[in-house]
C-alpha cells in the first residue's frame, strides 16, 4: 500500500467517525450531550434541517452543546419515546400534537378534521393566539415547547385495495391512524374500523395487511417508501398535523440561560426551514409517486366534511374542548359546526 492510499484511507475512517456524530477536534467533550428523537427517517427535511440545526448549535455554543439526532424511532415507538421525554432519557422530541394529547388533552384542537383550508391560515393560527394556547397547556404538563411548531402536513390517504372517493368508500374500511383519541374519533365517524398503531409499525401492518389503508402526508408516503405497500392515494386532505419541538424541563433548565438562547433561536429557524421543505414536497411529490406506482385520485371532499356533521364530530369536540379553546379554534378558522 502507498503512503498516499493509506494517508486516504486514514482520513476517511475519520470523516466517517466524525460523520457519525463525533465532536469536531476543535471541541473538547461537550457540557451537555441531549438526545433528539423523532418518528421520521433520515431523508425527510425534518431530519435534515435537525442535523443543521445540530451542527449550527455546537458551533454558537462553541462545543458546549451537543445534540445527537435520532431519526425513524431508533430509540422507540412514540409511545416509548413520550415516556422518555418525560423521565428525561430522552431531552428532546418532536410529536404530533394529537399523539401528544394522550398526556395534554388539548393538544389535540389543531388536528380536527377539516378545520384548516391552507397553510396560511395554519401558521397565522399556530405562531398566534392558537399555539399560544396550546404551549400553555403543555406547559402545564411539565414539558416544555419550542415556539415554533415544526410542519407535518396536509393529510392523505392510502390503501392497497380500492380509491377512496367519498366518505361511502371508507365504510368499515381497515384504515390504521396513530395512537390518538381524535385520530380514533374522525374514523370512526367516517364510518371506518380504525386501529391505533405506532408509526414505527405502520410499514409492516401495511405489509401484512393487518389493515387494508393508513393517511399521511405525501412527504412521509415517500421518504418511509409506504408507496411500496399501498395501490391508491386519495387526495383528502382531512387534517393538518405539526410536530411540536418538545424538551424535558429538568434538561432544559440545566442549561444556563444564555445556552437556552441560542438553543431555541436554532431550533426555532430551522422549524422555520423545515416548514418550507415540507410544503414545497408535499406540493410537488406526487408525480414522483405516481412514477413509483401509486395511484391518485381527487376525492368528493364534501361527502367527508358532511359526514362529520352528521356524526356530530364537530358538536362533540367542542363539548371536549371547551367553549373557550374551541372559540380560539373559530377565530382562526371560521365557524365549524
Ligand atoms: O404516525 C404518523 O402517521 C405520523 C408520522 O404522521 C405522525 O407522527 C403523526
Amino acid at each position: 500500500m502507498t503512503l498516499s492510499r493509506r494517508t486516504v484511507l486514514r482520513s476517511a475512517a475519520a470523516a466517517s467517525v466524525l460523520g457519525a456524530g463525533a465532536l469536531r477536534p476543535a471541541y473538547a467533550k461537550a457540557e451537555f450531550t441531549y438526545k433528539y428523537a423523532n418518528n421520521l427517517p433520515a431523508t425527510h427535511p425534518m431530519n435534515a434541517r435537525a442535523r443543521e440545526m445540530a451542527a449550527a448549535i455546537l458551533e454558537e455554543t462553541k462545543g458546549r452543546v451537543e445534540i445527537q439526532v435520532f431519526p425513524f424511532n431508533q430509540l422507540g415507538s412514540d409511545t416509548d419515546v413520550l415516556s422518555q421525554l418525560r423521565s428525561g432519557g430522552v431531552e428532546f422530541f418532536t410529536l404530533s400534537g394529537l399523539i401528544l394529547s394522550t398526556l395534554v388533552p388539548g393538544a389535540a384542537i389543531t388536528g380536527v378534521g377539516f378545520a384548516f383550508p391552507d397553510y396560511a391560515s395554519v401558521w397565522k393560527a399556530l405562531d398566534g393566539e392558537l399555539g399560544a394556547h396550546v404551549r400553555a397547556q403543555i406547559e402545564k404538563a411539565g414539558l416544555v415547547p419550542m415556539e415554533r411548531i415544526w410542519d407535518n402536513g396536509f393529510r392523505q390517504i392510502t390503501t392497497s385495495t380500492k380509491p377512496i372517493n367519498t366518505a361511502a368508500d371508507l365504510a368499515n374500511f381497515k384504515i390504521r391512524v396513530p395512537v390518538s383519541p381524535m385520530w380514533t374519533s374522525l374514523f370512526k365517524a367516517f364510518g371506518a374500523a380504525p386501529t391505533s398503531i405506532n408509526f414505527a409499525e405502520t410499514y409492516s401492518a401495511l405489509q401484512t395487511k393487518v389493515v387494508e389503508g393508513q393517511e399521511n402526508p405525501l412527504a412521509v408516503i415517500e421518504t418511509a417508501k409506504l408507496y411500496e405497500v399501498q395501490k391508491y392515494c386519495s387526495m383528502t386532505n382531512h387534517m393538518w398535523d405539526g410536530y411540536w419541538f418538545l424538551a424535558n424541563r429538568r434538561a432544559w433548565e440545566r442549561l444556563p440561560a444564555d445556552l437556552r438562547a441560542i438553543v431555541a433561536k436554532h431550533i426555532n429557524a430551522a422549524g422555520m426551514n423545515q416548514r418550507a421543505d415540507v410544503a414545497a414536497l408535499n406540493a410537488s411529490l406526487q408525480k414522483n409517486l405516481a412514477d413509483r406506482g401509486l395511484a391518485f385520485n381527487s376525492p368528493k371532499v364534501d361527502t367527508f366534511r358532511e359526514q362529520l356533521r352528521k356524526a356530530n364530530f364537530y358538536g362533540e369536540w367542542k363539548g371536549k374542548f371547551g367553549d373557550e379553546a374551541w372559540a380560539i379554534l373559530e377565530r382562526a378558522v371560521g365557524k365549524l359546526a
